[in-house]
């Protein structure tokens, strides 16, 4: 058997590459990691959520976070291997991943949308949707993030299957996000906070995006989001906007942290990582380690915060 080459957090890596990293870092993390598979998409690829934290034989409040629910957006999944390492690699040394996993599990989800991930590698680079497919029409996908049973299709969402922002033909009819909002409901009683990452625009989001309400925990969810942003800077000074995402980036129903909030999980966000266009979707990679060193400091933040509470 060859021996695989290391495993580089600095470039944007196929969905084979992700799989078999996700293996070797189960296997060294000294049972510090564990994975599951939630389910497989429409292709067939299985769905892993790796849970990192202490084992404890008291239940342990948890952390939800995805990456790459939108095909394109690829510092997302970047992120969440950056995060993975980082957790592994510091947990004994650096307190604060010390104690935030002594106290709490974090679950990843390292790639959310792997057909549409994978279909960017190897055919389209910008394609955003699932790759699923009806009789009826010859348009393929849904926008997953428009898919979640949160004011479902009424606005920012197009009912048009051949739309980049189709809302599928039902809430949930996406497997993927069924497997998604399924695992979520089945722990709905650990999680306590959700983390979406997708790029670009270098805002943190919370709810609502579906309606211009304001969120019943509007005011904490700001603070919370002013100081990771804060923190966020405090390394290279990359500038964040935070607020709800109806007026902060648009309107937009079906959205995962709408509908992760409504479910009763109060620290629900949505990260738009770098950078604000000159690049977009197609950031570079000399940018991965920036983005993701700064972003740990914007998630640590955020932790640290519900750690007081
Ligand atoms: N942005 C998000 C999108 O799905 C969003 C913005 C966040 C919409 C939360 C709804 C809810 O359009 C990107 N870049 O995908
Ligand atoms: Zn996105």
């Amino acid at each position: 058997k060859p021996t695989p080459r290391a495993h580089s957090y600095t470039k944007y890596n196929t969905w084979t590459d992700i799989v078999a990293w996700m293996s070797s870092m189960t296997s060294s993390s000294s049972g510090l990691m564990t994975k599951q598979v939630i389910g497989n998409t429409y292709e067939g690829r299985a769905m892993t959520v790796l849970k990192i934290g202490k084992a404890s034989s008291s239940t342990k409040p948890a952390i939800f976070m995805d990456c790459g629910i939108h095909a394109r957006e690829w510092i997302s999944p970047a992120f969440c291997q950056w995060f993975v390492k980082e957790a592994l690699s510091t947990y004994g040394t650096d307190s604060q991943m010390t104690s935030l996993l002594d106290q709490m599990d974090v679950y990843v989800l390292p790639v959310f949308n792997i057909d549409g991930y994978d279909f960017t590698h190897k055919s389209n680079r910008m394609w955003r949707k699932t790759r699923s497919r009806r009789s009826g029409s010859s348009c393929i996908g849904a926008d997953p993030n428009r898919n979640f049973d949160a004011g479902w299709c009424s606005m920012g969402a197009s009912s048009n299957p051949c739309s980049d922002t189709f809302c599928g033909y039902t809430p949930e009819s996406e497997i993927e996000v069924k497997n998604v909002a399924d695992f979520i409901r089945r722990n709905k009683s650990t999680i306590k906070a959700y983390l979406t990452i997708h790029s670009y625009s270098q805002l943190l989001l919370f709810p609502y995006s579906y309606t211009y309400d304001l969120a019943a925990d509007h005011n904490e969810l700001m603070k919370v989001a002013e100081g990771a942003s804060s923190a966020l800077r405090s390394l290279y000074g990359t500038r964040y906007t935070s607020g709800p995402g109806a007026t902060t980036i648009y309107p937009a129903a079906g959205g995962s942290d709408d509908w992760a909030y409504d479910l009763g999980v109060k620290y629900s966000y949505t990260f738009e990582l770098r950078d604000t266009g000159r690049y977009g979707f197609l950031l570079p990679e000399s940018q991965i380690k920036p983005t993701c060193e700064e972003t740990m400091l914007a998630v640590k933040g955020a932790v640290k915060f519900w750690r007081r509470i």
